[in-house]
């Protein structure tokens, strides 16, 4: 069966976003990137998502399919709607994928802390909450402790990939956090304190679809704080 090409709404820098265009990539799901700034007030992310976040795949059947959203539900949907294209992104063992599943949500809470932090560091320095700003840094810190954790027992040990020797989305979603941290300079020296993460992460990034979307920073003209 072939498949219409999709639409993908999306952001150049945006870590969500890569997680779910690398899936597509890697299944050869033809789509089209609708590059927006959400924060700006001309974007068209509140026409299909009430959260006014992309991002957002559209489908030409509209009747048919209405928009999905959120990264995590948009690989999950991917995974499950072409589950015939490989490679597949799931192992096929209920236990294995609920942990593949577990580790999209790690990776999406690191990154909501991510933007969490980039906001409030945009506000006026006396009016950022240390507080608030310690515990988004404390949510970065145990993710990527528990990534160097899960690249440290891989099994087997020579495995490229986070479960098993499969390559799933656990592994999208790791890399792509991964990334913007590495991106955004959130922490020098991770490598260094992170060594198989690092060393994993380095062989992901080799991959075409991960060159590919690779971040690019955008400018936000309106403000939204
Ligand atoms: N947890 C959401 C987060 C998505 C998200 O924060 N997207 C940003 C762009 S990278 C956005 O659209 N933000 C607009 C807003 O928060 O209003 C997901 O995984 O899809």
């Amino acid at each position: 069966m072939g498949v219409e090409t999709l639409t993908m709404i999306s952001a150049t820098p945006s870590p969500f976003a890569r997680m779910n265009r690398i899936a597509l990539h890697e299944k050869g799901i033809p789509f089209e990137l609708q590059n927006e700034v959400p924060w700006d007030s001309t974007t068209a992310t509140r026409n299909y998502n009430p959260l006014e976040k992309l991002p957002i795949l559209l489908f030409p059947d509209s009747e048919n399919q209405e928009p999905v959203y959120d990264s995590a539900h948009i690989q999950n949907f991917i995974v499950t709607k072409y589950a015939d294209k490989s490679p597949k992104l799931v192992t096929g063992d209920i236990n294995l994928d609920l942990k593949a599943r577990q580790l999209l949500t790690l990776s999406e809470g690191v990154l909501d802390a991510f933007v969490l932090i980039f906001w409030e560091s945009k506000r006026p320095e006396n009016k950022q909450s240390a507080e608030w700003l310690a515990r988004q840094q404390r949510k970065i810190d145990g993710g990527l402790a528990a990534f160097e954790s899960l690249c440290q027992s891989r099994q087997p040990k020579s495995s490229e990939y986070i479960i098993n020797d499969t390559y799933t989305i656990a592994d999208i979603a790791i890399a792509c956090a991964t990334a913007q941290i590495d991106f955004g300079s959130m922490r020098p020296g991770w490598r260094e304190k992170y060594p198989e993460l690092a060393k994993w992460y380095t062989k992901m990034e080799e991959r075409d679809t991960f060159k590919k979307t690779y971040p690019v920073m955008f400018e936000v003209k309106d403000s939204v704080v």
